[in-house]
């Protein structure tokens, strides 16, 4: 919700209330409301004695007849203090904050210490504080003034021993002091010649020489003016109108107003409204909403517990609370440049160096245009470790981010090896050449590949590393593979060198059966033909013996014949014998083989 929409905005609102106890309370809400003005605010605060027209002069200001509420009795009607904030008419960067204050003097209330703290609290908050008063500004009422006398009692500055400011610093603190002069009827005269309305106040506020307890009782409320409100002004106001007019006020328009009153009125407004300086501290840092919220908090709680508000202890509050918005401020300013100005991964350590020092100075501005007081550079100091820990944060992003880009990009190129691996192609005699091949490739490709950031060469050789085991084991395999086809080859070798023996075997069967072939063929013949030389030669020694035993069966005959018979019968004999072996080497002819041709021959040949 924008601010201007708040109820503040809409109507006067009660911000400083009296609680059952007569003490005074801030009304939290409104105060919250207020809190939320991000501009500098222009605080015009009114105090005066009660009935003499302070709300109506408020709501002339904020040009509207229906404002503040105007009591048409003797009886006081504004209590505590009301806030009403408005876009400020002239100054664009500014939001108007009226505040309304409770009558002083008002002697039903016998609290003087209640208008004292009113009064305390309108001119401690007010940028510009307009004291509203009936008629000539003449010593009755410059005596009613006494709050400003009494001020330096309701009002301290330090609250440390060893400082050295006292109340008459306070004037460093106090705003512009209007004097707003009502049913003003006197002529503007000074010695016969025309004089100003500043010039009025000043001669009223001009001293008496002397040490009487008059000239005492004359000259210290104008000490106390002159010292502590060391800017000031003052307005003379006609009386707006009759009786009649008075009660109505706030149903009238300028036209049914004295023209004096309506002139006087606007050159008041035009001041405030034109030159009056919005609330700034001391060393001239403007008052936000926030800022005046935590002032308006820490002087009514001091006065609540008794104690006299103390301007720097307030301001000290205020800074604390400023000071962490600074840092947070700061800090988030830091961080939404860095990530506006960074894309992750930031190619090198110095560029991220580069945008963190850039970044930093609109960051360090900041917090200089909004820290208060920070004069020992206390939450400079908390700022810069916080912005120091935001950027080990952006190195820790950015390194992150780098990692996890190399890493899918090394993953992606990667996939040539899972094929490879799931296809086993790597799994043979050869495979880890193959593989440390397909590995340089990667880092190659790797190598050529841009906006990978910071940790590129670490992820790779993270990478490398990471791919030790796989590389040994497809090592291994690659190995026993070749240990297994050097094996097979032996072993192929041998089962060659065993065929080859195996054929050489068989062809020396074949050669040896065709030897024994040819041999027992030429045996076959030899026997054959030896057979048959067997057959011959038997034949011829049975025609030898046949010859033989003719011849001798010829010679038996002839001894028988010549008569010889022991002869005859002895060759008898012997042709018996002769007949029996021809048998037998008949026989032995007859029923073949060598042996016994070979005993045969021996025989004849005996
Ligand atoms: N004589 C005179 N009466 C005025 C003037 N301005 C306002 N009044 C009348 O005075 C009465 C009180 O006006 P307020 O503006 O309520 O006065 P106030 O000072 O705010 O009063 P408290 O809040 O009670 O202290 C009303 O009846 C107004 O019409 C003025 O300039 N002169
Ligand atoms: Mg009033």
């Amino acid at each position: 919700m924008a601010y201007e929409s708040y109820q503040v905005f809409q109507e006067p609102l009660c911000l400083i209330d009296s609680d059952k106890d007569g003490k005074l309370m801030v009304v939290d809400d409104v105060l919250n409301q207020i809190s939320q003005i991000p501009k500098q605010l222009n605080v015009v605060a009114i105090a005066g004695l009660y009935r003499t027209g302070k709300s109506y002069l408020l709501n002339r200001l904020a040009q509207v007849n229906k404002g503040f509420p105007l009591g048409s009795t003797i009886e006081s009607k504004t209590k505590g203090i009301w806030a009403w904030c408005r876009p400020h008419p002239v100054r664009q960067n500014e939001v108007l904050l009226l505040l309304d204050t409770e009558g002083l003097g008002d002697i039903k209330k016998g609290d003087k210490n209640h208008d004292n703290w009113i009064f305390t609290l309108a001119t401690l908050l007010g940028s510009t504080l307009v004291y509203n008063a009936m008629g000539k500004f003449d010593q009755d009422a410059l005596e009613k003034l006494s709050f400003i006398t009494e001020m330096s009692k309701h009002v301290k500055i330090s609250d440390s021993p060893s400082s050295q400011k006292g109340a008459e610093d306070l004037d460093l603190y106090l705003p512009l002091f209007i004097l707003a002069l009502r049913d003003f009827c006197l002529e503007l005269k000074s010695n016969g010649r025309d004089i100003t309305s500043d010039e009025y106040l000043d001669e009223y506020l001009s001293l008496r020489s002397g040490n009487t307890d008059f000239d005492v009782k004359y000259n210290t409320p104008r000490i106390c003016i002159r010292k502590y409100f060391r800017r000031r002004k003052c307005f003379t106001f006609d009386r707006p109108g009759s009786k009649t007019t008075l009660k109505k006020l706030e149903t009238l328009t300028d036209e049914d107003l004295e023209e004096e009153f309506v002139e006087d009125s606007k050159k008041f407004a035009d001041f405030v409204l034109r030159e009056c300086l919005p609330k700034s501290l001391d060393n001239g840092q403007p008052v936000n909403g926030r800022m005046f919220a935590s002032l308006t908090q820490a002087y009514v709680t001091a006065i609540r517990h008794g104690k006299i508000p103390c301007i720097e202890s307030a301001l000290n509050m205020m800074a604390q609370i400023e000071n962490t918005k600074a840092v947070e401020a700061c800090v988030q300013l830091y961080v939404e440049k860095m990530n506006n100005t960074l894309q992750f991964p930031v190619p090198n350590d110095s560029d991220l160096s580069e945008a963190h020092h850039l970044c930093l100075k609109d960051a360090i501005d900041l917090f200089l245009k909004k820290a208060v007081y920070d004069q020992n550079h206390e939450y400079q100091r908390d700022a810069n470790e916080k912005k120091n820990d935001e950027y080990d944060n952006f190195k820790k992003r950015n390194e992150h981010v780098s990692e996890v880009k190399s890493k899918e990009a090394l993953s992606q190129l990667n996939r040539t090896i899972e094929e490879k691996i799931r296809l086993q192609l790597y799994t043979r005699a050869g495979g880890y050449g193959l593989y440390q091949q397909d590995i340089m490739k990667i880092k190659d490709d790797y190598e050529k590949l841009t906006g990978l950031g910071c940790k590129k060469q670490e992820t790779i050789l993270k990478y490398l590393e990471s791919k030790w085991v796989e590389g040994q084991t497809i090592l291994q395999a690659d190995q026993k593979f070749t240990e297994m086809e050097k094996e097979a080859e032996i072993e192929r070798q041998r089962t060659i060198a065993a065929e080859r023996q195996r054929e050489e075997a068989v062809r020396n069967a074949d050669i040896q059966r065709q030897k024994f072939e040819d041999e027992s063929r030429q045996l076959r013949e030899n026997i054959r033909q030896l057979g048959r030389k067997q057959q011959k030669e038997i034949k011829n020694v049975m025609d030898h013996q046949s010859k033989v035993l003719d011849d001798r069966l010829k010679e038996q005959e002839r001894l028988l014949k010549e008569g010889f018979n022991a002869e005859a019968a002895k060759l008898r004999d012997d042709i018996e014998r002769l007949r029996q072996e021809n048998e037998r080497i008949r026989q032995q002819g007859s029923g073949g083989g060598g042996g016994g041709g070979g005993r045969k021959r021996r025989c004849v040949l005996q």
